[in-house]
């Protein structure tokens, strides 16, 4: 287990109470979907700490835990790496059941994995629409550091063309995200922006550090 900080507020010791204790840690279930090859591990084990691999190495399922100190308040994530093979739905409805909040990746180098990112939208709206609740989740454009590739576009309704992140946004009210888990651009504010969704009361604010803009 590794453990990613943000920067701490300095603030002075005093004695906490066990309800202090519990409303400064808290836990959640992130779960990872995207086509195999997007680079879902990748970006896990840049959150956790481990190094890159310039290799693939296809993943069944792992099971990743880690801890973030954001603003004097420690988060704990268990995160699930999944397969990115679509025949194993049933696996996917139990991480989704799991979950708090949903990752989904794809990458600029394959616009099909763009298009196969409905699905995964489609199983977590039925899913949760089974258990009557709702879960926020953030869309990752992975490899933004690939030069001479740009975001996949589509025609809206007057067939003006807008890009995927537009879409995404506009559509599908999901919020988005540009990363490199390569040179480890914007991969701790995909935690950020999830803490922001499931702390709504905690107006967590992330420095400025969201590189959103940078690679549209
Ligand atoms: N250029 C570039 N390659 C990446 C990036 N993230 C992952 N990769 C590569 O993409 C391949 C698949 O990555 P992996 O994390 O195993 O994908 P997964 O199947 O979605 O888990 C590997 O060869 C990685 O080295 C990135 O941000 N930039
Ligand atoms: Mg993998």
């Amino acid at each position: 287990m590794s453990l990613l900080r943000a920067r701490p507020n300095l603030s002075f010791k005093r004695k906490t109470s066990s309800l202090e204790k519990a409303e400064n840690h808290m836990k959640f279930t992130v779960a990872f979907f995207g086509d195999s090859g997007v680079g879902k591990s990748s970006i896990i084990r840049n959150l956790v700490g481990e190094g890159y691999i310039q290799e693939h190495i296809p993943t069944v399922e792992e099971f990743y835990a880690t801890q973030m100190i954001y603003r004097n308040k420690t988060y704990e994530f268990d995160i699930i790496d999944s397969s990115g093979s679509y025949e194993f739905p049933a696996m996917r409805r139990i991480a989704i059941q799991k979950a708090d909040a949903v990752v989904l990746v794809y990458s600029v180098d394959r616009p099909k994995s763009f298009t196969k990112l409905e699905i995964y939208l489609d199983e977590i709206q039925k899913c949760c629409a089974d258990s009557n609740r709702r879960i926020p989740v953030i869309i990752v454009s992975n490899k933004a550091d690939l030069p001479n590739l740009s975001e996949p576009t589509f025609a809206d309704a007057r067939g003006i063309e807008i890009s995927a992140c537009d879409y995404l946004e506009s559509l599908w009210k999901c919020q988005w995200l540009s990363t490199s888990a390569r040179f480890n651009l914007n991969i701790a504010a995909i935690f950020y922006k999830l803490l922001e969704k499931l702390c709504p009361e905690r107006k967590i604010r992330h420095r400025s550090t969201i590189l959103k803009n940078k690679f549209r």
